[in-house]
């Protein structure tokens, strides 16, 4: 049986820390350990991902950028994933065989029209368009995306979130079995994610299901993911199973590890750093250093800046 060797422990200016010293006690298992907790049984690396052309049409959006788009190997293999490790390269090793189909998407909450969706049904009534959105990480890299998906606005639409509603949280699949990550005490699973409804409804909001005009890869999201531009990165959960309408803020995983570092808002902002780094420039992949400048909600200040209007973006982060 093939044995995954745990990957090196690079010390991080970058992961909280009590994120990092857990990691550390997970990785120090034993490798008899990883194996009885099924992660012997993770496929080789070498074998190539069978890479599947979305069903069209697939409209062109006039929000996309016009910015020079990453390629598919920078898009496809520096990813954040805990769900299938901690290191950037570890989602497209160990997500390979992620199954995706069948996929229930469940939408509950405060909603006229809660349903347990299979996703090809859920995907249908919709058009897809083709978004190439700058996206920045709160780790201060960023690339430029061509995803496929379809607004959220049009899915809210559709579901009709009740007067009550005022926040929408998305929730990752749960399933330790198909995510092996999830068996280990890295993050306080299952990944959520938080918008105000407005946020939501805003038309640069989408959920996406396809890169490059291919079925979305299981390392960035497979099979349905939200894409925010104007946020940090973590706001994107990935394969999401359930969306809820609620009353309340949710607390993002992200805040519930490290209030202090991550909020709920979490918008690009150059002028507010993160407690550890600066937020002030970025590195666009594959550059190696930060040379490129960030710019205030990403550059979709002007589609976006109203939202926040009046609130104070330093406390609101
Ligand atoms: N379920 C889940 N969603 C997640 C994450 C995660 O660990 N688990 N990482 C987030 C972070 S920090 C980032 S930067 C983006 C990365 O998306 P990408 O790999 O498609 O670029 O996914 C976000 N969504
Ligand atoms: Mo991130």
């Amino acid at each position: 049986m093939l044995i995954r060797k745990a990957p090196d422990v690079r010390s991080s200016e970058i992961t909280p820390k009590d994120v990092y010293l857990r990691r550390r006690e997970f990785l120090q298992a034993s490798a008899a350990a990883m194996v009885a907790a099924g992660f012997g049984a993770l496929p080789g690396v070498s074998e190539a991902q069978a890479r599947v052309k979305l069903k069209g049409p697939i409209k062109k959006s006039s929000f996309s950028t016009t910015e020079k788009v990453n390629l598919y190997e920078h898009v496809t293999s520096y990813n954040n994933f805990y769900e299938f490790g901690t290191d950037k390269t570890d989602p497209k090793a160990n997500a390979r065989n992620f199954k995706t189909t069948p996929w229930t998407l469940e939408v509950e909450g405060m909603v006229a029209k809660p349903a347990k969706y299979q996703l090809e049904d859920f995907i249908k009534p919709f058009a897809l368009e083709e978004r190439i959105y700058r996206m920045r990480c709160v780790e201060a890299w960023s690339m430029v995306i061509p995803w496929v998906g379809i607004p959220l606005k049009d899915v809210i639409d559709k579901v009709q979130p009740t007067g009550s509603a005022k926040f929408v949280e998305f929730i990752t699949l749960h399933d330790t079995a198909r995510m092996p990550y999830q068996k280990a005490d890295i993050l306080d699973w299952p990944y959520v994610e938080g918008l105000r409804l407005d946020e939501a409804r805003h038309p640069l909001s989408i959920l996406a299901v396809g890169i490059y005009d291919e079925v979305l890869p299981p390392q960035n999201g497979a099979p349905i993911r939200l894409v925010v531009p104007w946020k940090y990165g973590f706001k994107g959960g990935k394969s999401i199973a359930k969306i809820r309408f609620v009353d309340k803020q949710p607390r993002n995983t992200w805040q519930v590890m490290q209030a202090s570092e991550y909020g709920f808002y979490a918008n690009v902002n150059p002028q507010v750093d993160h407690p550890r780094w600066s937020q002030a420039r970025e590195r666009r992949l594959p550059d190696l250093l930060a040379t490129t400048r960030t710019q205030m909600f990403n550059g979709y200040a002007d589609q976006v800046a109203s939202l926040y209007s009046g609130m104070d973006l330093r406390k609101n982060y």
